[in-house]
């Protein structure tokens, strides 16, 4: 089932409600960088994130080096940015 794509109002609401993400590069999606404490840390967050992802079947794209963990948030089904993407971000900040 096609995802509607957020009109460019909604998107630019999500950015001001969420606080250290920003559009990335090509404007597909929303980006943030984490930071923890070291390795366990970060790893421990990004398990939290994936039980969410698999429950909500919406998954990020992300990388982790350490301690630090670079995610982006992008609706694939879309080809943009959707709804999904809003309530995983909101989902993201409950879990720091
Ligand atoms: N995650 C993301 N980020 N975007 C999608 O479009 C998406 C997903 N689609 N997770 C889901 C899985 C889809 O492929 C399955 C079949 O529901």
């Amino acid at each position: 089932m096609p995802i509607a794509r957020l009109t460019d109002s909604e998107r630019d609401a999500l950015l001001a409600e969420c606080p250290g993400w920003s559009l990335s590069a090509d404007g597909k999606g929303i980006e943030r960088e984490f930071r923890f404490a070291d390795f366990n840390a970060a790893f421990g967050f990004m398990t939290r994130v994936a039980l969410h992802a698999e429950k909500t079947d919406h998954h990020p794209e992300w990388s982790n080096v350490y301690n630090r963990v670079n995610i982006t948030l992008t609706t694939h089904d879309a080809g943009g940015l959707s709804a999904r993407d809003a309530a995983m971000a909101k989902a993201i900040e409950e879990m720091l």
